[in-house]
């Protein structure tokens, strides 16, 4: 076994929690005999949280790493699966909103039955794009897929190296949505502390993204293998940044229907159904709904830690001129020759 010892429990205020006050993916009571056998053989750290296990270069906590290994064995995907990826915090939720927005219009345009429900109104965009790793493959390799019709669309924090692998040749379309490394620290720290119900040490968070061990880590990989195949290959994989949507909410939209293969209609666009999309997802709006201040994820994480500010720069409130500049040192090596700016 390799140990890194990248200190990452250096506050004293950070007790490592016990494996029972823990999510279902971040513990450690869901692997089979091959995993433990396997994890045996892995990089190993550990956060405040719990263990973390290096498997194809990126961090995981044990139960999360069993729904990958389950992910990787099992799914067969189908020519016209829609992946939305991307590292937690940045811009999951409105993503996988968006997406189920844009397919819902055309379902909706045949039928004038104002009556039904949107399924916004109904869940909460997690608990209709379901993620690989932590719900549909954390118990099982072969899980029931029959309710999902086509497009299905599913999500995942997994970096593309490791999606890609039971995809194979498949032609399906992938979206990553990307942000700025430091609001996704700030998002994860407030998210953390909600979730947890605890108030995380901002020092060790940062010094763990730092470092590049932390769930999904590193981050610059993460993006990094994304934003390549982006670049490599436009018709299956698109880019998307966080700050262009909320800078340029409609033309991102717009980007998105077409890559999808539904774009605006002439009429559509006339009647404004660009803009009833972006208002319908806003975070203003999707905050405000029943369901998302009542309901709750599988694994207990309540809709509501999901939507906070959605600002852009919110870590000028949070980070020292110190921490900024480090991120900013290791972007600007990390990125170098990659094309990637920010
Ligand atoms: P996840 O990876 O755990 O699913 P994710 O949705 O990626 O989380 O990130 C949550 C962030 O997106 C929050 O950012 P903040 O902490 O900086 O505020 C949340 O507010 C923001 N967010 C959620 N929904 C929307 C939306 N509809 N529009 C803009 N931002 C949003």
């Amino acid at each position: 076994m390799v140990i890194f010892a990248f200190g990452l429990e250096t506050a004293s205020s950070q007790k490592k929690m016990n494996e029972k006050e823990l999510p279902p993916h971040m513990r450690e009571d869901n692997l089979s005999e091959e995993t433990k056998t396997l994890i045996s053989s892995l990089p190993w750290n550990k956060d405040f949280i719990g263990n973390l296990y290096n498997y194809r270069g990126c961090w995981y906590y044990p139960n999360t790493l069993q729904g990958v290994l389950n992910f990787e064995k099992g799914f067969k995907p189908q020519e016209t699966d829609i992946i939305l990826a991307s590292f937690p915090k940045s811009g999951t939720t409105w993503l996988k909103a968006l997406t189920i927005a844009l397919f819902e219009r055309l379902k909706n345009s045949s039928s004038s039955d104002d009556d039904d429900l949107h399924p916004l109104q109904s869940d909460n965009p997690h608990g209709i794009v379901p993620f690989f790793e932590f719900n549909l493959y954390l118990k099982s390799s072969t899980p029931d897929l029959t309710k999902f019709s086509s497009p299905r669309v599913f999500s995942t924090h997994m970096p593309f190296h490791t999606l890609r692998l039971p995809l194979k040749d498949s032609p399906c379309k992938i979206v990553y949505v990307c942000r700025n490394v430091k609001d996704v620290l700030v998002s994860l720290w407030h998210f953390r502390c909600a979730h947890l119900e605890k108030e995380v040490d901002m020092e060790s968070l940062f010094e763990s993204l730092c470092e590049g061990v932390g769930s999904f880590g590193p981050f610059w990989e993460h993006v990094l293998s994304y934003w390549r195949d982006s670049l490599e290959d436009p018709q299956h994989v698109l880019f998307m940044r966080y700050e262009e949507m909320k800078s340029a909410p409609s033309a991102q939209v717009k980007r998105l229907a077409e890559f999808l293969g539904c774009p605006f209609t002439e009429e559509e666009a006339e009647h404004g159904s660009v803009d009833k999309i972006v208002e319908l997802c806003s975070l203003r709006n999707l905050s405000g709904m029943e369901v998302n201040n009542s309901g709750k994820t599988f694994n207990n994480v309540p809709y509501f830690t999901f939507f906070r500010k959605g600002e852009v720069g919110d870590f000028k409130n949070h980070l020292t001129h110190e921490m900024e500049n480090k991120i900013d040192m290791i972007i600007e090596e990390k990125y170098k020759g990659s094309g990637l700016k920010f």
